[in-house]
């Protein structure tokens, strides 16, 4: 793969569970491509790995791992393919990414048992999006979407310490939207700020993260 003349965007979507974030990930990729704009998705946890099996095992409860270990081994699984997002923005691709760093902070954190301060040291230094955007949902809303409860973390109780987090990291390049809206309705205005992003950021560094 070749460095292209422009790079691509470091987007990435947010939020609690059951925000709809997988399914505008695919809908985002898709209307991009059919713009002829090079896109991928990602997803963390990325579960195909030796350690987002690990991962996978310890969200459906088959195994037990202490708070900090499990919080270290979702940063790994982002470390694992920090070469690969490097490689692919190089080269024009805009990566849309379902879930970053924000959620191993604001996930472990709300455990209260871990340090929020703790949790941000290992994601320092991996490539910083050039946009979140946060699907706000609220937790009655989420509770009646299929699946809910079937993973650890997913009550009430602690979906709502997950998004009083959140509001640590909105700053300028956060932007929130509602989640509760049509799906078409939200992907276009999702897709209007990615394609001001990919223009925005087109000729520019891709920076690290400090959190
Ligand atoms: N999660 C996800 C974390 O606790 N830390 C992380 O770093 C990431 C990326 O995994 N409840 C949690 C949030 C979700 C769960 O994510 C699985 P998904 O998007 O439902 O596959």
């Amino acid at each position: 793969m070749t460095k292209s003349a422009v790079r691509g965007a470091l987007i990435v979507l947010e939020g609690c569970d059951r925000s709809g974030k997988t399914t505008q990930c695919a809908k985002l990729v898709e209307a991009l491509n059919s713009m002829k704009i090079p896109a991928k998705k990602i997803s963390f946890p990325d579960r195909s790995t030796p350690i987002g099996s690990l991962i996978n095992d310890y969200l459906s409860r088959k195994i037990e791992l202490p708070d900090r270990s499990v919080h270290l081994l979702f940063s790994a699984n982002r470390w694992e393919l920090e070469p690969e997002i490097r490689k692919q923005i190089e080269s024009g691709v805009t990566l849309i990414v379902d879930r970053y760093s924000y959620s191993g902070v604001v996930f472990t954190s709300a455990k209260q048992c871990v340090d929020f301060k703790w949790c941000c040291g290992p994601e320092n230094g991996l490539p910083k999006p050039d946009i979140v955007m946060f699907l706000k949902l609220s937790t009655g809303e989420m509770a009646k979407r299929s699946g809910f409860g079937d993973e650890r973390y997913e009550n009430i109780e602690f979906q709502n310490r997950v998004d009083i987090n959140y509001d640590k990291f909105k700053n300028d390049n956060f932007i929130q939207v509602d989640a509760a809206q049509d799906v078409s309705i939200l992907t276009n205005t999702l897709l209007e700020q990615i394609l001001k992003t990919i223009d925005t950021v087109k000729n520019q560094e891709l920076d690290n993260l400090v959190l």
